[in-house]
């Protein structure tokens, strides 16, 4: 985990030049967790909510090339959340199933 902690606003170090974040619950322990478009690194970061406590594991995930915007969603309708990336300079979109 990683977490920089100033009073109430809290930092995480994830992929480099994220350009879009989303709020979903991605581990269905109902508690919001978020998603991060990484344009630099061509990754998706996946915080984890630990708990609800606002402490949050990272995990990383790769895209196609300059990732811009996530949407979530369940695309395979199995009950998990699934994220689809739109990729800039790929011109596609990566779907990734159970991103967590
Ligand atoms: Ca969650
Ligand atoms: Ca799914």
């Amino acid at each position: 985990m990683q977490d920089d902690t100033a009073g109430d606003n809290r930092a995480l170090t994830i992929g480099s030049n994220p350009i879009a974040v989303a709020a979903g619950d991605m581990d269905l322990d109902s508690h919001l967790d978020l998603v991060t478009a990484n344009r630099g690194s061509a990754t998706i970061s996946v915080p984890i909510n630990l708990a609800g406590t606002g402490f949050f594991t990272v995990d990383t995930q790769d895209t196609g090339n300059a990732p811009m915007d996530v949407v979530l969603g369940d695309y395979n309708a199995d009950g998990k959340m699934d994220v689809a990336v739109a990729n800039f300079k790929d011109n596609t979109v990566s779907i990734i199933l159970n991103a967590q």
